[in-house]
């Protein structure tokens, strides 16, 4: 596809991207649009950092007012807006404290650190022996720490050497888990939902029996809810779902308001307190300017009752989505609007994606053969039965093809 723009940004740009044939440029609601004007119904939502909708107009407004008042000043001060927005957090989640940082990454190393130093100062772990378990397919952040748990190889791949006391065990298998704890482990660290790992939620139970383990064994129990948490599954955090409580959960992506980047380490005091005056931080972590987003993201939230309504459109979604009938289908999987369809063998999805964009429906594969549908949580069922019609269309096309 000949285009200026995209020619452009890959001359200048890093090659760690293989973005789709498309250049937006605007976003409103569950829409967003291209240079030539076209409309895209978005069942990506970057990820699910825009739950709320593309330029919220509270959110803009909020960020404009900030943003001519007091944007950044670091955390050599205290502000009027961070301890509203922590606060807020912290009532909302049910943990004691908080701590802001950017990026989903920087919470999950924030939480590691902590999880670590609690090991060392609280649990009695030998120094620079703590153990950090996460799950096999996990998705934490691009930091060399985290990439240190992953186990896709690419993520991997010419990055070396990676931090010791970091393992993995199998997702699902809470036996596993119980097998590779030892007195060294620190904590347990893990996605309610497997985001990236291709939509998968885990056996009833498991995230339960996980919890029991980890209290068993004086083991914190990390909840990742960078992708599943703030409504998108249908409750405000996904580990709801088994109600549980973990001892510390990372939210990032909509916490930002689908605006800027805001992430927040949650736990309770006597794991918090482990950081003490110039052990972490962040020049941005906690400035104003986010935190009066990231404080109003909380409030729409509730207010437009996002999680109910990611509950039964994504219900629906899920409904019509297995009423397609296509020979293409093997799954639809997913938890209130985190939802995944896998193709039988000999498809890619990504051929798929690349259809379902000609025919105005934006979404990207996560792994080669699952179909991602997260959209903003505004969408109508309307709005969805167009994009049943659309891939129906396309199965057909696809089909037809082979
Ligand atoms: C990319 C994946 C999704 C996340 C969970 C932490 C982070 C993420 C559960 C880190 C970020 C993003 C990163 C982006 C693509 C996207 C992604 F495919 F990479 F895995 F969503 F599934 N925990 N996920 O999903 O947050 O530092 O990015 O703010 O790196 O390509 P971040």
């Amino acid at each position: 596809m000949k285009n200026s723009t995209i020619e452009r940004e890959l001359l200048y740009g890093a090659d760690n991207y293989e973005p789709l044939p498309v250049v937006l440029v605007r976003g409103e609601g569950v829409y967003v649009w291209d240079e030539e004007g076209k409309r895209y119904l978005d069942m990506m939502s970057a990820y699910s950092a825009v739950s709320h909708e593309h330029c919220h107009p509270r959110l803009v407004k909020a960020l404009q007012e900030q943003a001519a008042k007091l944007a950044v000043v670091s955390r050599a001060f205290f502000t009027d807006k961070l301890g509203a927005f922590l606060k807020r957090a912290c009532e909302l989640t049910g943990f004691e404290k908080a701590l802001p940082m950017n990026s989903g990454a920087e919470a999950v190393e924030t939480a590691l650190k902590a999880a670590r130093k609690w090991a060392y100062t609280v649990k009695g772990v030998e120094s620079d022996k703590a153990e950090i378990i996460a799950c096999h397919g996990n998705f934490h952040g691009r930091t060399i720490a985290i990439v240190g748990l992953s186990t896709i190889p690419q993520y991997k791949a010419g990055f070396g050497p990676f931090p010791a006391g970091l393992k993995v065990v199998p997702y699902g298998d809470a036996e596993a888990l119980e097998k590779a704890i030892t007195p060294n482990t620190a904590a347990f660290l893990i996605e309610p939902i497997k985001g990236e790992g291709g939509i998968i939620v885990p056996p009833a139970g498991y995230l339960k029996a996980c919890a029991e383990i980890c209290k068993k064994h004086n083991v914190l129990m990390i909840c990742d809810e960078i992708q599943t948490g703030l409504g998108r599954t249908g409750k405000l955090l996904a580990f709801q779902h088994e109600g549980i409580k973990p001892d510390a959960v990372v939210l990032g992506k909509a916490l930002g308001g689908g605006l800027l980047p805001v992430s927040l380490f949650l736990t309770r005091k006597e794991i918090m307190d482990v950081f003490t005056p110039g052990d972490h931080g962040s020049t941005f972590g906690g400035n104003p300017l986010a935190a009066v987003v990231g404080d109003m993201a909380l409030q729409v939230l509730v207010e437009d009752k996002l999680i109910e309504r990611a509950a039964t459109m994504g219900e629906y979604f899920q409904k019509q989505l297995r009423s397609i009938r296509s020979p293409l289908i093997k799954e639809v999987r997913g938890r209130g609007l985190l939802i995944g369809l896998e193709v039988v063998d000999g498809y890619h999805a990504h051929d798929i994606c690349l259809k379902l964009l000609e025919h105005g429906i934006l979404t990207k594969e996560t792994h080669r053969t699952v179909i991602r549908f997260a959209p903003p949580l505004i969408i109508t069922e309307e709005q969805i039965d167009t994009v049943i019609k659309a891939l129906t269309q396309v199965f057909t096309e696809v089909k037809a093809e082979v």
